[in-house]
């Protein structure tokens, strides 16, 4: 049991959600196209020097603890990896009974999902529309659009993030353009 004495020292605070200038005071991952090129089908030299920022994420500063909420903006930016979309590197959270909820806020996305048993879903993210992640599905975002894809993000701050699954088996579906078209294979 937590109690409260061990998760009281975080008072209540607030954030700003500008756009312009998203701080959270938390951790602030940044991905380019280097660090996680290995989740593309395919390798696209014409990244290679630029080595695009892919997508950035801005956490809350809270605890890892149970009982705790983490919040989150991921903004991930338009392009493609030869004909595959932007995407994040996806993951199950390490513990697996902890689901997840996310707010599309700007652009266009489809978030990818799947169980280790075989089942797949895929949910269309964009400005107001809420994407409810249940306990013991992976997720990926994907910007299929030509502007950022923003979304903020909730879960329990003790979930962790388990990407080791993911990069050994990857997801069972891919997202291309093709032909100016969205193409889910
Ligand atoms: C999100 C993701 C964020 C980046 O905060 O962590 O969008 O995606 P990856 O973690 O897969 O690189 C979330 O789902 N947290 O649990
Ligand atoms: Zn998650």
């Amino acid at each position: 049991m937590i109690s409260e004495r061990s998760c009281c020292k975080v008072r209540p605070f607030t954030v700003s959600m500008n756009l312009d200038n998203i701080n959270f005071n938390g951790n602030h991952i940044v991905r380019r196209y280097e660090d996680i090129k290995s989740i593309f089908k395919s390798t696209d030299i014409s990244l290679e020097d630029k080595n695009p920022v892919i997508y950035e994420v801005f956490e809350s500063p809270v605890p890892e603890k149970q009982g705790h909420l983490i919040f989150l903006v991921t903004i991930l930016y338009p392009g493609k990896v030869n004909e595959e979309f932007f995407m994040t590197k996806g993951h199950y959270h390490t513990v697996e009974n902890t689901a997840e909820v996310y707010l599309g806020i700007k652009g266009k996305g489809l978030i990818l999902c799947q169980t280790k048993s075989g089942d797949f879903e895929v949910a269309e993210i964009s400005e107001n529309r809420v994407v409810y992640i249940p306990p013991f599905w992976a997720h990926r975002a994907v910007n299929i659009f030509d502007e950022p894809l923003i979304f903020f993000g909730i879960y329990p701050a003790h979930a962790g993030h388990d990407y080791e699954t993911i990069a050994q088996s990857g997801f069972v579906k891919r997202v291309f353009s093709k032909n100016g078209r969205v193409v889910i294979e």
